[in-house]
């Protein structure tokens, strides 16, 4: 670790402010430039520590820059894990406010819920299909507090991987029931399509998301719950809305997600 207690706690305090006031701010590793992976990890812990002591529940977990489109869109070859608080989700066929936020994209997300807890190291996609306990599809809103996206992985992942709404819709199914790597998603944005891509997009499976995460969170000392809502990352590269837009997502087997940004 390169940053002290007294940094950590400021770094999250700086970034979470950014959050709720929808205000840009410049990458924390130009003023902290030896800030390492795991003081980023610890910053994101510590917002996380601060919306659940103003009694904000913790409501699921993500993976992040899991898609090929995505790094590439990005500029970065590893994914990242964050998380989701109960204020963030909005409902299925609802508005989301752009005024509460900076400058939002979409992503369509393959989600799972577990059934078993999962924990690290060596975790792998059969021990997480054996997790599953359904199947549901969302799209995440993320909104990187960072200036104009210019960033790096280490303050994206300060900065809870942009986490800042998600919308679950669509129908829940059984993992049995479905092959994760072919299942086909579009997304339209004021009805026209704007992007498709295959579960596969996700680092080949998209349960190879969750077993990701299960082993960083595992050489962190922490583990994956049982009844865990895990959004797996973007299928797609991220397509910017603003007020006015209309976006709907038809995942095969698992119907549509849709919402208006107003
Ligand atoms: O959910 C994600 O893929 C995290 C993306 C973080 C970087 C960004 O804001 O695009
Ligand atoms: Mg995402």
């Amino acid at each position: 670790m390169a940053l002290n207690r007294t940094d950590i706690e400021a770094l999250a305090a700086h970034l979470e402010s950014a959050e709720l006031e929808a205000r840009d701010v410049t990458k924390i590793t130009d003023d902290f430039p030896l800030m390492d992976w795991a003081d980023a990890y610890d910053i994101q812990d510590e917002i996380r520590r601060r919306k659940e002591a103003r009694g904000h529940k913790t409501v699921g977990l993500k993976a992040g820059l899991t898609s090929f489109a995505k790094m590439k869109q990005m500029g970065v070859d590893t994914p990242c894990f964050g998380f989701v608080s109960d204020y963030m989700a909005r409902p299925d066929g609802g508005e989301i406010k752009v005024s509460e936020l900076i400058h939002p994209k979409v992503e369509a997300e393959i989600c799972i819920v577990t059934k078993a807890p999962l924990r690290g190291p060596g975790c792998h996609v059969g021990a997480v299909l054996a997790a599953i306990d359904f199947v549901l599809p969302a799209v995440e809103i993320i909104d990187s507090r960072y200036r104009d996206f210019k960033f790096d992985l280490k303050s994206v992942i300060a900065d809870n991987t942009s986490a800042s709404r998600f919308v679950i819709g669509g129908r829940s199914r059984n993992v049995e029931a479905l092959d994760l790597r072919t299942l086909g998603v579009v997304l339209e944005k004021n009805g026209q399509i704007v992007s498709m891509a295959a579960g596969a997009a996700v680092l080949g499976h998209p349960a190879a998301a969750v077993a990701m995460m299960a082993n960083h969170l595992g050489a962190r000392g922490q583990e994956i719950p049982a009844g865990t809502f895990i959004m797996t990352g973007g299928v797609t590269e991220a397509i910017a809305v603003q007020a006015g837009d209309s976006v709907n997502v038809r995942f095969q087997d698992l119907g549509s997600v849709s919402m208006r940004f107003v």
